[in-house]
């Protein structure tokens, strides 16, 4: 008898993403725009962590991308390593108004660096495109940057929804290349029920979350 698969067991890879960046340029709203197609013009501070996962098809496969987003604030950064690990690709996302974050994307491509997996898919995000009048950031500094660095560039507005799908498809994109080269022992791929892969799991995700707000408490 033919069983119709869930939608669960039809994914073929879920991938790990995270968000990094200062504090309010727009990581938040990058994620729910991404993953609900909503926006909050007055959204708080983000505290701890917190996922959210959206599925797509990549390379005519299911993908499920589960996004981790942060606070940008430095007293959160206890969390760090646990926050990175697994990670295949991150969005290093500043605010085109605001120089200083762009400044600032060089200390958080140390960051990954150190903290994340040597093949993490890194895109970095020019976020508040829609703010005409008050850019601060031309854009191709970006370029150059990303270029040196070896990093993907789009410039997003999480407010009118310009770019963010495209941004966050080239991520997962890339990342689906990335790993369909590796080795099928990499321990950062997940194969839901079983099969050849094997790794993190959402389950294994939501105690890492407890983990990391834990070890947020800690460092207040
Ligand atoms: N105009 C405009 N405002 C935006 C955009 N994205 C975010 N914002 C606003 O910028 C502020 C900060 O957004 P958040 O998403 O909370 O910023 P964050 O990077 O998550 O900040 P932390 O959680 O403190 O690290 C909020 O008032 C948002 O409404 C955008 O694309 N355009
Ligand atoms: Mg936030």
């Amino acid at each position: 008898m033919n069983q119709e698969m869930s939608e669960e067991e039809k994914i073929a890879y879920v991938f790990k993403v995270v968000v990094i960046g200062d504090s309010a340029v727009g990581k938040t709203q990058l994620l729910s725009r991404f993953a609900k197609n909503e926006f909050c013009l007055d959204s708080k501070s983000t505290i701890g962590v917190e996922f959210q996962t959206r599925t797509v098809s990549i390379s005519s496969k299911l993908v499920k991308a589960q996004i981790w987003d942060t606070a940008g604030q430095e007293r959160y950064r206890a969390v760090t390593s646990a926050y990175y690990r697994g990670a295949l690709g991150a969005m290093l996302v500043y605010d085109v108004t605001k120089r200083q974050s762009f400044d600032h994307v060089a200390r958080w491509v140390d960051e990954l660096r150190a903290h994340a997996d040597a093949s993490i898919v890194i895109m970095l995000i020019g976020n508040k495109a829609d703010l005409l009048d008050s850019r601060a950031v031309p854009a191709e500094d970006a370029v150059e940057f990303a270029e040196t660095e070896n990093l993907f560039f789009f410039e997003t507005s999480a407010l009118s929804g310009e770019n963010v799908e495209p941004a966050f498809l080239k991520l997962l994109q890339e990342i689906y290349d990335v790993v369909s080269k590796k080795a099928l022992d990499s321990s950062n791929l997940v194969k839901p029920n079983g099969g050849l892969l094997s790794g993190l799991k959402i389950e294994a995700a939501q105690s890492e979350v407890s983990e990391m707000k834990n070890l947020s408490t800690c460092s207040c």
